[in-house]
């Protein structure tokens, strides 16, 4: 089996450019929709997105079970619907900002969006199967197959009964009240709000019953806080706090650094946690902080506004804006290194030149 590349202080390798060419994040600019259009929703594929058709396409349920089921889309469609906006957020968000920086997709801050899901709940799926008592994981598995560090798999993760049955939980086949695109599971994906993104099975094919904890290379290899490879770690799963801006003013092309007109202006932005809701929003100008006004998100699981006024005033400054969840989480100002640039939430910084 092939090894984990060692994290680098080198520049950006070929590799982690052409994952960045086809996974692409949220342009900041965009965290002024509320909910995200599914042109401009983040994306992270790890192998090709597959070609499955609607009218063949089956989900399997089966394993520890006592019915197996082979469902259509239109018998999921045609069960209560539940509708749900939530945020996801890649948990290598970040990743690109560690030193030594690990070698996956280079993400800096950008991986997050939040769309609405429609779709049937899970639970009531695992009740007709009639999950078996000794079960202990639930498999979830898509239709896209490719390998990683040498290991051959189809994408699958597993979640325990317990978190799987949460009346959340949906399998979705709309977001933002259209069927899904491709690239974002058609036709089915998995929703676990609250959770890092790559619980969120897309493409699904299959959901197993399992008697014992599922040792799939997305499972029990990728996404843990490690703090070396041999470090067994502990596994990544709901998602950190975190706070971004809509970096006001224009941009430079090049550098994107932000051009801004003196005077007063209002500095908005979004913030969500996946262990609760958002209790504080803090704005910091040249490392002074004051509250940010927060409002109330559309749902449990979505992002909150927030908005504050700057008195802009002439020179160079830094802009930078920091959670805190209702449960005390909140972001730290020296980033969380891990092997694999897992959940790294360091508070964003934004410089702007005011004229
Ligand atoms: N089948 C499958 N599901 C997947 C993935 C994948 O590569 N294959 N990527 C996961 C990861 S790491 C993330 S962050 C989210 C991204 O969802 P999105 O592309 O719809 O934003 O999907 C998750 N579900
Ligand atoms: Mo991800």
């Amino acid at each position: 089996m092939e090894l984990r590349p060692e994290p680098t202080e080198g520049p950006l390798t070929a590799e982690e450019l052409q994952l960045a060419a086809r996974n692409r994040g949220l342009p900041l600019e965009a965290l002024r929709y509320d909910l995200t259009p599914a042109g401009l929703h983040y994306l992270l594929v790890h192998f090709d997105i597959p070609d499955l058709d609607a009218v063949s396409w089956r989900l399997r349920v089966a394993g520890n079970v006592a019915r197996a089921l082979e469902l259509s889309l239109d018998d999921i469609r045609s069960r209560p619907p539940q509708t749900m906006a939530v945020t996801l957020e890649c948990a290598g968000n970040g990743r690109a900002r560690l030193l030594p920086r690990p070698i996956s997709q280079p993400w800096l801050n950008e991986a997050v969006s939040t769309a609405e899901w429609t779709g049937a709940p899970l639970a009531a799926i695992l009740e007709d199967a009639g999950v078996k008592p000794d079960t202990v994981e639930l498999v979830f598995t898509g239709a896209d197959h490719g390998t990683e560090k040498g290991y051959e798999h189809d994408y699958a993760r597993s979640l325990a009964v317990a978190d799987a049955l949460r009346p959340e939980v949906l399998l979705a086949y709309e977001m933002n009240g259209r069927p899904l695109e491709p690239q974002h599971g058609f036709p089915l994906r998995l929703v676990v709000p609250g959770w890092y993104g790559m619980t969120h099975v897309k493409w699904l094919s299959r959901i197993e019953a399992v008697r014992e904890p599922f040792d799939g290379y997305q499972q029990r290899v990728a996404y843990f806080y490690k703090s070396h490879a041999e470090d067994p770690g502990r596994p990544v799963t709901r998602i950190r706090p975190r706070a971004l801006m809509i970096p006001p003013g224009f941009p430079d092309f090049l550098t994107r650094r932000r051009i801004v007109e003196r005077g007063p202006i209002q500095v908005t932005g979004r913030a969500w946690s996946g262990y609760s809701g958002i209790a504080r929003v803090e704005f910091g100008a040249d490392a002074r902080w004051t509250d940010a006004a927060t409002e109330p998100p559309r749902g449990p699981f979505a992002w909150s506004r927030w908005t504050t006024t700057w008195n802009a005033t002439p020179g160079e400054h830094v802009l930078s804006c920091r959670a805190t969840d209702a449960v005390g989480n909140s972001q730290p100002t020296e980033p969380p290194w891990n092997y694999q640039g897992m959940g790294n939430n360091l508070i964003q910084q934004v410089e702007v030149l005011v004229r």
